[in-house]
């Protein structure tokens, strides 16, 4: 009887000192957020035909089948997690409400709106997470919202987020996992401002507001997010990376770092360990920025798997959401759902068969030489046998094997949508 190659991967990664059981065990448990807004380009359901307006962020292309309605995207969303191993998380943005065809305006939306969404996850055993949505609204027209020099517009919107946390204790109540509630506004300048300080203030001061209630942190926890900057906001982004880190160090929120969201040669990974020293937890919006902030399909690359290396060498799974955030308008948007989420998953994958004990000693012993080399020969390692044991334990197809079944979907459901 011929030894599986999974048998003969487990046993190259145990002469490193690596238990294989023991990395799929933590990759079967550990959830990734799927975000919705990939199935129909950031549109939502406040009303028929609604599309990404503004905001300082874009999808593009126009790849045909993008859902129209929640049973679509919840279809879509279905045939995608199918073909995804494990148990994982929605990441909900506030316009996706089941709003029934009524004008429900941002201020006024409550946990009615998300019953179908909350029975929805329910029934598949998925946790949610929630996000108020403060672009595509008259409103945030003229590119600013929390931070808004106008007193009744930052009101409307702290009303907004605050409806918004209420949803999500209400779904993480409901859910028995706490929902992560991710503030991020597109506020900011295209050129060079003449007031930085300003809208800061403003920001601070509104977020307080929206923070006031206290809400359990078994069902809900806050985030907030960064950035550098945006379509539109080239010059100043007023929630900047800086202002977020100091906001939530002494607010003790979670900090969200989305990938897209620094300079390029940033690199994302190293902020990890710096951060978490004084933040409760960390959100990541796993994403790949592509020259800008262009929320391209994540990758198994270097990048990402940085990112997880840090998260596993330091112990940080626990403390950490892991989300995605990206929308591509031009491929199958199911298959770009399983692509980036297949990839997030096998980058983690890739961070937990690392012989960490090892490079640890060799690092301690001052030999940077044998670090090298034996960080440079892991790459070759089988993972791939690994992964394919993954996906065979968790009931689903392995690589080259799911795409046949996006491309049926495609034929029969997608298509047809016209
Ligand atoms: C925008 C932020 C934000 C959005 C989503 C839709 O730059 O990354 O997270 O992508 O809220
Ligand atoms: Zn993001």
């Amino acid at each position: 009887m011929s030894r599986s190659s999974y048998d003969s991967a487990r046993e190259l990664y145990a002469a490193l000192g690596v238990d294989t059981e023991t990395a799929l065990a933590t990759l079967a448990r550990t959830p990734i957020s799927l975000h919705c807004w990939q199935g129909d380009d950031v549109g939502g359901f406040e009303r028929a035909g609604a599309t990404l307006d503004g905001g300082g962020i874009q999808a593009t292309g126009n790849y045909p089948g993008k859902a129209r309605t929640i049973a679509e995207l919840r279809s879509d969303l279905d045939a995608a997690l199918a073909l995804i191993p494990g148990r994982h998380r929605l990441n909900l943005h506030a316009i996706y409400g089941d709003f029934g065809g009524k004008k429900v305006d941002r201020n006024a939306i409550g946990v009615e709106h998300f019953q179908s969404w909350i029975d929805w996850a329910k029934q598949r055993g998925l946790g949610l997470d929630f996000n108020p949505t403060c672009f595509s609204h008259p409103l945030a027209n003229d590119g600013f919202t929390l931070s808004h020099r106008d007193a009744a517009v930052r009101q409307f919107w702290i009303e907004h987020a605050i409806a918004c946390r209420r949803i999500g204790a209400a779904m993480g109540q409901a859910l028995g996992t706490p929902t992560v509630t991710n503030v991020w506004i597109p506020d900011g300048h295209k050129d060079l401002p003449a007031d930085r300080k300003g809208p800061r203030e403003r920001l601070e001061q509104s977020l307080d507001a929206v923070f006031k209630e206290q809400i359990d942190e078994r069902v809900h926890r806050d985030a907030v997010e960064c950035k550098l900057f945006g379509i539109g906001s080239e010059s100043y982004v007023v929630g900047s990376h800086e202002f977020y880190l100091g906001y939530a160090v002494t607010r003790k929120k979670m900090l969200c770092l989305d990938m897209g969201h620094f300079h390029p040669t940033e690199s994302v990974a190293d902020k990890i360990s710096s951060v978490l020293q004084f933040v409760p937890g960390l959100l990541l919006h796993v994403s790949r920025g592509v020259r800008w902030d262009s929320d391209h399909v994540v990758l198994f690359d270097d990048v990402t798997k940085a990112l997880f290396e840090e998260l596993v060498r330091g112990g940080f799974l626990p403390r950490t959401a892991i989300g995605l955030d990206y929308f591509d308008a031009s491929i199958n948007r199911v298959a770009a759902w399983v692509i980036g989420t297949r990839n997030a998953q096998k980058c983690l994958l890739a961070a937990l068969l690392e012989p960490s004990a090892r490079l640890r000693d060799l690092e301690a012993a001052g030999d940077h030489t044998a670090r090298l080399a034996l960080l440079e020969e892991l790459k070759t390692l089988p993972l791939g046998a690994i992964w394919e044991e993954h996906c065979r334990r968790a009931n689903v197809p392995g690589d080259r094997a799911w795409l046949p079944t996006v491309q049926r979907y495609e034929r029969e459901v997608l298509a047809l949508r016209r």
